[in-house]
C-alpha cells in the first residue's frame, strides 16, 4: 500500500508529458502543411544531369511561391561528395533544378527550402537505382 502514492506521482508525471507532447503537435502539423510533388527527367534517372521538377503547395493546396530550394543530392556509402542544384521558379509554385547525379546507385535528394517568409522546410525523396552510363 505504500507503493500507491508513489505510483500515483509516475501516472501524472506520465499524463503530464503526455499533455506537453501533445502541446507541440501543432507545430509540426504546421510545417508539414507544405506538399512537395515531384518528377525526374529523363527516365529511368542516370548518370549525368537530371531535371527535377517539382510543385510546392500549402495546406490548402495553393501553389507555394517565391521560395528558394536548395537540392542536393547524396549517397549513403561514405566518401561520396553530395552534389547540390539552386532550383528556379518556372510558374507560380513550379521550380526545376539540374541535378548532377555523379555515380549510378541509389540517391536521396534533400530539398532545403526557404518560404519567402523566411521560414525554412526540409523535405526529402529517395530516388533508387540511378543507372551507369
Ligand atoms: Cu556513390
Amino acid at each position: 500500500m505504500a507503493a500507491s502514492p508513489c505510483l500515483r506521482g509516475v501516472l501524472m508525471s506520465v499524463a503530464l508529458l503526455f499533455f506537453v507532447a501533445s502541446g507541440c503537435r501543432p507545430a509540426a502539423h504546421d510545417e508539414d502543411g507544405i506538399s512537395i510533388e515531384q518528377t525526374i527527367a529523363p527516365q529511368p534517372a542516370r548518370v549525368g544531369t537530371e531535371t527535377i521538377s517539382f510543385r510546392l503547395t500549402d495546406a490548402s493546396h495553393q501553389p507555394v511561391s517565391g521560395a528558394h530550394v536548395q537540392v542536393e543530392g547524396d549517397m549513403s556509402h561514405p566518401g561520396m561528395a553530395p552534389v547540390f542544384a539552386d532550383a528556379t521558379e518556372v510558374s507560380p509554385g513550379s521550380y526545376t533544378a539540374q541535378l548532377p547525379f555523379t555515380m549510378g546507385g541509389d540517391w536521396v535528394v534533400l530539398f532545403h527550402i526557404t518560404l519567402s517568409n523566411g521560414r525554412k522546410v526540409e523535405r526529402q525523396i529517395g530516388v533508387k537505382g540511378v543507372e551507369s552510363n
